[in-house]
C-alpha cells in the first residue's frame, strides 16, 4: 500500500522532502500540498501527478486523499496543524520545533494522549544520522568507559538577514538539545550561555557566536559553540570525552586530497548536504512504520517538549547572563518507552 502524503508549507525544507519522497524513497507519495503562497502551492502541485494544492493547511488535513501529513511551515504555526492532525486521526510528521511554545507542546501532548495512539514525530534528523549512531553505538558499547563531557559545534557559512541571537537557541541550538538527551538517554538540568568576542561578519545587533553550556541529570557537561557566519561552511562537530577514551564525528568528505604537500577534504555547504541521508532514513523508517500500521517510532511530542522547554531557558540564560535550572513536568506514562 502506497502512503498518501500531504504536506503542509512548501518552503525550503518543505519542497526537499517532497524531492525526497518522490524521487528517492518508496513506499510513500505526495498527493496534495498547501502554503499561504498560494502560487508556490499550486506551482509544485503542477509538477507533481495527482497532487492536488489545497488553499489552508486544515482543508489538506481533512482531505480524505490523505493519510498522513508532513508540517514544514514556519516554528508558530506548527501547533494549529499538528492538533487538527491529531484531531482527525492523521500521522503527523512536523519539522523541528514541534512549537515555540512549552504550552503549544503540552496542548499537543494532551491531545495526542487524548487520542490514545502516538500519531506525532518530530524532526530531529540528527538521530537517523550513521555518524550520531555510530557515535551512540561506541558511547553504549563502554568502551570509553562513562561519558563525562562533550564537545560540539554547530557551525554555519552565513545568517540569514533575519537571523537573530534567539535564533541561534530555536532554530540551531535545538538540534544539540535534543542529540545529548538521546545520546545519553537523559534529561537536561541546566544550561548556561556565554558571549565570546563577536563575529565581524554578523549582523548589527546580533550575538554570534554564541558559547552554551548543558548540564545533563548525570553529571555529564556539553559545551556547544554556535556560529552563525563561520563562512568556511556548515559544520557540525561533536567529541564525547570518556572517563578511558574519547569518540568524534569524522570530518565529512568522502576523500582526503594530498597534494603539493597539502592535504584537503570537503566541507558540506549546508545543512542539506550534510544530513541528506539522514534525512531519507528519517522519513524512510517513518513511512515503513505507519505502513505496517505501526506508531512511529522516532522522537516524540515529549521530546519536542522537552527540547522546546531547554530552549525557553537558553534564551533565559542568554538574557539574563545567569546559569537557568530546567523545569520538566512528569513524563506522562503515555510517552514512557
Ligand atoms: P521556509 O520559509 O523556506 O518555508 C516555510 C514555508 O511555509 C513557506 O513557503 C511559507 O509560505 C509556508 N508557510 C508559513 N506559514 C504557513 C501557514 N500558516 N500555512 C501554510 N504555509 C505556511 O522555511 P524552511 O527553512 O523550509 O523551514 C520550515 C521549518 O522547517 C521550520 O520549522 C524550520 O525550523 C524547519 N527546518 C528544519 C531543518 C532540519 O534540519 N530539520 C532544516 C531547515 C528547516
Ligand atoms: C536550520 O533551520 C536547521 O534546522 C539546520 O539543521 C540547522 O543546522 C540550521 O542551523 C538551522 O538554521
Amino acid at each position: 500500500m502506497t502512503l498518501r502524503i500531504g504536506v503542509i508549507g512548501v518552503g525550503m525544507i518543505g519542497q526537499d522532502h517532497i524531492r525526497r519522497l518522490t524521487e528517492v524513497l518508496s513506499g510513500g507519495r505526495v498527493v496534495a500540498v498547501s502554503d499561504v503562497d498560494h502560487d508556490r502551492a499550486r506551482k509544485i502541485a503542477s509538477a507533481l501527478p495527482g497532487c492536488t494544492s489545497h488553499v489552508t493547511g486544515e482543508e489538506l488535513i481533512a482531505d480524505p486523499n490523505v493519510d498522513a501529513v508532513v508540517v514544514t511551515t514556519w516554528g508558530p504555526t506548527h501547533e494549529e496543524f499538528v492538533l487538527a492532525a491529531i484531531e482527525a486521526g492523521k500521522p503527523v510528521f512536523c519539522e523541528k520545533p514541534l512549537a515555540t511554545t512549552r504550552e503549544a507542546c503540552e496542548r499537543i501532548m494532551s491531545a495526542e494522549s487524548g487520542a490514545g495512539q502516538r500519531l506525532v514525530q518530530v524532526g530531529f534528523m540528527r538521530r537517523f544520522d550513521a555518524s550520531y549512531r555510530a557515535l551512540k553505538d561506541a558511547v553504549d558499547s563502554g568502551r570509553i568507559g562513562a561519558a563525562l563531557m562533550m564537545h560540539c559545534a554547530h557551525r554555519m557559512p552565513e545568517a540569514a538577514p533575519n537571523y537573530t541571537s534567539e535564533m541561534a537557541i530555536t532554530d540551531c541550538l535545538i538540534h544539540e538539545i535534543d542529540l545529548v538527551r538521546w545520546l545519553f538517554n537523559d534529561e537536561i538540568a541546566a544550561v548556561r550561555v556565554l558571549k565570546p568576542r563577536g563575529n565581524s561578519n554578523t549582523q548589527e545587533g546580533v550575538d554570534d557566536p554564541l558559547f552554551v553550556l548543558i548540564e545533563l541529570g548525570s553529571g555529564i557537561l556539553v559545551d556547544v559553540e554556535v556560529s552563525a557566519n563561520i563562512r568556511y561552511g556548515y559544520d557540525i562537530r561533536g567529541e564525547v570525552v570518556g572517563e578511558s577514551g574519547t569518540v568524534a564525528l569524522a570530518d565529512n568528505t568522502d576523500v582526503v586530497l594530498k597534494q603539493g604537500a597539502h592535504y584537503s577534504g570537503r566541507v558540506p555547504s549546508d545543512w542539506r548536504e550534510r544530513f541528506i541521508r539522514a534525512y531519507d532514513i528519517e522519513f524512510q523508517e517513518w513511512i515503513d512504520n505507519l505502513a505496517a500500521n505501526k506508531p512511529p517510532a522516532g522522537p516524540t511530542s515529549w521530546d519536542g517538549y522537552a527540547a522546546t522547554a531547554v530552549a525557553d531557558a537558553a534564551i533565559e540564560a542568554m538574557r539574563t547572563g545567569n546559569r537557568k535550572t530546567v523545569m520538566l513536568a512528569t513524563k506522562p506514562d503515555f510517552y514512557q518507552d
